[in-house]
């Protein structure tokens, strides 16, 4: 299967039709690292050790081992690795990475699986591709300004906007739903600021129907992600940001399946007189080293 076959009448609204087109668009993407063998050995060595305590520390069985095994296969096979590593792993790597390189503008968080680059241009104002069942939802009039960190407007960043609609779906990872539903890129003006009339996205559901479903369902926890706006936010000669937005009092802001809400990361909307939500938001980027 393939995620660019996946809108329109093709596809399938499942943990293998979702799981498949992450993994697909996943492979696509030019994976590398120039991790020395010193550095991969001392890493591998402090897994197995960790495998070690745990194995011992818990008494593991041949079941469970197992379990394990059988689980790790049908990972595989539901494509649902981008889904589990980046619901239960990412997280950590963000938050070490952003420590490590001493940001000081606005707080990241984790990408997610479901970012496709090249999303459509849009216009100061505009309404982000949507149908018009998705106009049914409380429209979100999000506007705000890019800065540096001495908040001097940065024009001709861009802020891509990607989130879910109001029934949880992500255009190109569900089936029936326009290629580039619910995504745009923005461009700001010359005083770096941006505004764009979107949706009140609703929580996300992690698919109950495949592995990393059956593994929150092994510990009896909740497969939910609060309502959220995911952004990546660029500006030549300035660190792009990738991270994500919340609201405030929303389900599952204070617990978060993927571990990625931070408080400097939850907006307060306000409804205007039209029934709109409004909130203003502003990114401070910093200068690339
Ligand atoms: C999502 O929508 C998401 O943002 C993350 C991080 C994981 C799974 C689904
Ligand atoms: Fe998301």
């Amino acid at each position: 299967m393939t995620f660019h076959n996946l809108s329109a009448e093709q596809g399938d609204p499942s943990a293998k039709g979702s799981g498949n087109a992450a993994t697909d668009k996943f492979k696509h993407e030019a994976v590398k690292s120039d991790t020395s063998p010193e550095r991969a050995f001392a890493i591998y060595q402090d897994v197995f050790k960790a495998i070690e305590d745990i194995a011992h520390k818990h008494q593991v069985t041949y079941d469970e081992y197992r379990v394990l095994k059988n689980w790790l296969i049908q990972v595989g096979e539901y494509g649902e690795w981008p889904l589990w590593l980046d619901v239960f792993v990412e997280h950590e790597i963000e938050k070490v990475n952003y420590e490590r390189k001493g940001y000081t503008g606005t707080k990241g968080s984790i990408e997610g699986p479901y970012y496709v680059e090249n999303s459509p241009k849009l216009e100061w104002n505009a309404e982000m591709p949507m149908r018009d069942k998705d106009r049914e939802a409380t429209p979100l009039i999000f506007s705000g300004q890019v800065t540096d960190v001495d908040g001097n407007g940065l024009g001709g960043a861009t802020v891509e906007l990607w989130h879910a609609d109001e029934d949880g779906y992500y255009s190109q990872f569900a089936p029936g739903i326009p290629e580039w539903n619910l995504r745009g890129t923005i461009v700001t003006n010359e005083n770096g600021e941006y505004s764009i009339k979107t949706l009140q996205p609703a929580p996300y559901q992690i698919p109950t129907d495949g592995p990393t479903g059956w593994f929150i369902a092994s510990y009896e926890g909740h497969p939910w992600r609060p309502a959220h706006l995911h952004l990546r936010v660029k500006h030549p000669g300035y660190r792009e940001i990738t991270t994500q937005l919340y609201f405030r009092g929303g389900d599952w802001v204070d617990n978060d399946v993927a571990t990625a809400v931070k408080p400097e990361l939850i907006l307060d909307p306000q409804q205007d007189d039209n029934g709109n939500n409004t909130v203003n938001y502003s990114f401070a980027l910093d200068k690339e080293d």
